[in-house]
């Protein structure tokens, strides 16, 4: 990705990936490059693989997710009210996720996730009730 962009849907980003299988790789986020700036990065990790995480959804929030070790299959209902699943298993791609989306996540054995986010914590920011998310995009 080379330029500063806005999505209004869930999207795949294409990170650069500098390096090569001999040495490895690396790929770089700068806010200069996001759809929004970070303003908080948080990761999750040791879930279990029978534990499904997430049944939430933002009011505002807008975050990148990154599987950065094993795979990490995402579950969405977007405002459009479709039903989306992205597979992540490639740490140079990001799943972008734009405000009112209702998500679910299960991870591989040692999935490692990663999170960057438009904004720092808030609960009130979240939408915990499925049957409240469903009539706010009613
Ligand atoms: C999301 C998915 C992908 C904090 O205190 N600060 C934080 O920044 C975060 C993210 C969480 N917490 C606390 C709130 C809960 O007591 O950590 C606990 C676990 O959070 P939660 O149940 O929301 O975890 P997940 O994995 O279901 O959801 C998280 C994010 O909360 C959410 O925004 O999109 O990861």
């Amino acid at each position: 990705m080379s330029m500063n962009k806005t999505f209004d849907r869930p999207t795949i980003i294409h990170f650069n990936k500098i390096g090569n299988s001999s040495i490895g790789f690396i790929s770089i986020a700068e806010n200069s490059i996001l759809p929004f700036d970070i303003k908080r990065v948080y990761w999750t990790y040791f879930t279990p693989q029978d534990v499904i995480r997430g049944h939430h959804a933002h009011k505002d929030l807008q975050q990148i997710l990154f599987a950065v070790n094993g795979s990490i299959e995402v579950e969405l209902i977007t405002k459009e009210k479709e039903t989306l699943k992205f597979n992540l298993s490639n740490p140079s791609e990001g799943l972008y996720l734009p405000p009112m989306c209702w998500r679910t996540l299960q991870f591989s054995h040692s999935a490692v996730l990663l999170c960057l986010a438009s904004e720092e914590y808030t609960e009130s920011d979240y939408i915990r009730s499925k049957e409240e998310f469903l009539k706010l995009i009613a």
